[in-house]
C-alpha cells in the first residue's frame, strides 16, 4: 500500500459522519417519542397510550444509523389545546438550543387516523413562527401505518382523500410524506425509518442551505459556540456539542434561555396581522408576561 494510499484510509477513518439534525413536532398522542425510539432504535424517549400528553419537555438523544449520526430533538405537544402558550414557547427555545444551527429536517408527525382543527392551528402557528421557508423543510410522517394496512389501504389510498387542509399542506412539503408503524416488527420499524431518512436526505439536495436556520438559531448558535471556547480537551468537536446540547436541555445558565424567549416572541409578534399584534401585545402585557 503507498503513503498517498494509507493517508486517504486513515483520513476516511477520522473523517467525520454526517450529521442530521431532526426535530420531532406535532400534537401530543401523535407519536413523536415512538418515532424517536424508531429512529434511534431505542426506549430513549419516553412513550405511552394516554389522554394526557406524556413528554413535558424537549428531550435529545443522537443515534448512529449506518454511517450518519442522527440528532434527534423530541418535543411536547406544542401550541396544543392543553399546553399554554407560555410553556410552549419556553420549549421552542430549548429545541432551537439542542438543534442549532438549524435543523435538517423538521419532522411533523400526524396520526393517519386524526387530523383536526387543532392539529391546523398548530401548523398555522409553527408556520408563522419560522416563516414561509418552514414547508421547505418538513416530511410529514403518518404513524399508524397498522391501521391502514388492517384496512387493505395503502398510503396512495389515503393521500386521494385527505381533507383540504391537508392536501395544501402536502402541497407546501411537496408531497414529502411517508408512513411508519412503530408497534410493527424491527423490521417493519426499519423500512418506515429507511423511508423517512431517504426523504430527508433527498430534500437536503435540493435546499439551500441544507438545513434551515434563521436569526434566533443564529443567536443560540453563538452561544452555543461562545461556551464552547473554553471546553478544549473535552473531546471532539461532535462530543462537546453534544455535550452543550444535554445542558441546554437540562437548562444550564450559560445558555441564555431569556434572550431566545425574548426573539421567538418577538418574532411572533411581528408574525401577526396589526390587529392581532395588538391584541396579543395587550394581552401579554396586562398578564405581565413580556
Ligand atoms: N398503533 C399504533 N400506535 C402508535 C404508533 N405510533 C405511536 N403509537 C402509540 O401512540 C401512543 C402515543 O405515542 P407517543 O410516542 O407517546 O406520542 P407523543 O406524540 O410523543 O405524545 P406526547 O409526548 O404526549 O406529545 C402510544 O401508545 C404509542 O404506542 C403506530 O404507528 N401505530
Ligand atoms: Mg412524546
Amino acid at each position: 500500500m503507498s503513503a498517498g494510499t494509507s493517508a486517504s484510509l486513515l483520513a476516511c477513518f477520522f473523517a467525520e459522519k454526517q450529521v442530521i439534525r431532526i426535530v420531532l413536532l406535532g400534537r401530543t398522542g401523535n407519536g413523536k417519542s415512538s418515532v424517536g425510539n424508531s429512529i434511534s432504535e431505542s426506549k430513549a424517549f419516553k412513550s405511552e397510550i394516554s389522554c394526557e400528553s406524556i413528554t413535558k419537555q424537549c428531550q435529545y438523544h443522537v443515534a448512529d444509523f449506518y454511517d450518519i449520526r442522527l440528532e434527534i430533538v423530541d418535543t411536547p405537544g406544542l401550541f396544543d389545546t392543553e399546553t399554554t402558550q407560555e410553556e410552549s414557547i419556553k420549549e421552542i427555545a430549548s429545541c432551537i438550543g439542542a438543534s442549532a444551527p438549524g435543523p435538517h429536517a423538521f419532522v411533523l408527525v400526524l396520526n393517519i387516523n386524526r387530523f383536526t382543527k387543532e392539529e391546523e392551528q398548530t401548523v398555522d402557528t409553527l408556520s408563522q413562527l419560522f416563516g414561509d421557508k418552514f414547508f421547505s423543510y418538513v416530511v410529514i410522517l403518518f404513524t399508524g401505518k397498522d391501521g391502514l394496512i388492517r384496512n387493505g389501504k395503502s398510503l396512495e389510498d389515503f393521500i386521494a382523500k385527505v381533507p383540504d387542509y391537508l392536501r395544501g399542506l402536502l402541497d407546501k412539503c411537496k408531497n414529502r410524506c411517508t408512513a411508519i408503524d412503530n408497534t410493527g416488527t424491527q423490521e417493519k420499524q426499519k423500512t418506515g425509518v429507511n423511508e423517512l431518512l431517504t426523504l430527508i436526505q433527498t430534500m437536503m439536495k435540493e435546499n439551500e442551505p441544507e438545513y434551515y436556520t434563521n436569526e434566533i438559531y443564529l443567536k443560540a448558535e453563538e452561544m452555543i459556540v461562545e461556551h464552547e471556547k473554553d471546553k478544549d480537551g473535552l473531546g471532539d468537536k461532535s462530543n462537546k456539542r453534544h455535550n452543550s446540547r444535554i445542558g441546554i436541555i437540562n437548562g444550564d445558565s450559560w445558555f441564555k434561555k431569556e434572550d431566545i424567549i425574548k426573539m421567538i416572541k418577538d418574532m411572533y409578534i411581528a408574525s401577526l396581522p396589526f390587529i392581532g399584534r395588538m391584541v396579543f401585545q395587550a394581552l401579554f402585557n396586562k398578564l405581565n408576561i413580556f
